[in-house]
């Protein structure tokens, strides 16, 4: 399969995505918050927050692995997006982000996972920069180690789904 057919943009709720993983944009102590990592949370059941309070937190950046409980995926990975400040950091911490998440999908025999768009709610990132960092991230962790198998982009409104789709069209051509 090439590359324009294994990654994808799609809406809708990721906590009802049948995947093998779905990523959860959290915050450094992994113990639950709003947004996407509340909906995930409730829709995992309380085993999760106990697992993830063995865990011991997760500095911005990096990535961290559970299973999925309740929800209909075999595992939830945790990362932690930047804040956005505008400061050059950001862009690499929030491909971080990405970079980390698929290092323990592969390490995992992960071979669809769903990510939502990290950073772009309250932590203010904006969307068509995020996307990019995303886009252009995951498309180079494939290239260079085939894998995983898919990668969807699970946007939350139209509007984010339109930037993604028409940047995704552009890297195609
Ligand atoms: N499915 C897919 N996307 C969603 C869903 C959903 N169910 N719900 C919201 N979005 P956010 P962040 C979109 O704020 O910016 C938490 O409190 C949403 O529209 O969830 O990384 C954590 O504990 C936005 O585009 O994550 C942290 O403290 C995107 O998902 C903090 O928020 C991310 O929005 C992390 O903030």
């Amino acid at each position: 399969m090439n590359l324009e057919d294994r990654l994808k943009a799609r809406q809708g709720d990721i906590t009802k995505l049948a995947v093998d993983a779905i990523v959860n944009p959290a915050n450094t102590s992994l113990l639950g918050g709003g947004g996407v990592d509340g909906a995930i949370h409730r829709a995992a059941g309380p085993e999760l927050l106990a697992e993830c309070r063995t865990i011991g937190g997760c500095p911005t950046g990096e990535a961290r692995l559970t299973k999925g409980y309740r929800l209909p995926v075999r595992y939830v990975i945790h990362t932690v997006g930047p804040i956005f400040r505008g400061r050059p950091e950001d862009s690499r911490l929030l491909a971080g982000c990405y970079t980390n998440s698929l290092t323990l999908a592969m390490d995992h025999g992960i071979r669809t996972i769903a990510f939502p768009a990290i950073s772009c709610g309250v932590y203010g990132y904006p969307i068509a920069d995020a996307c990019k960092i995303a886009v252009d991230t995951c498309e180079t962790f494939m290239e260079t180690y085939d894998a995983p198998e898919k990668v969807i982009f699970m946007l939350f409104s139209a509007p984010d789904l339109d930037i993604y789709t028409r940047y995704l069209a552009s890297r195609w051509g």
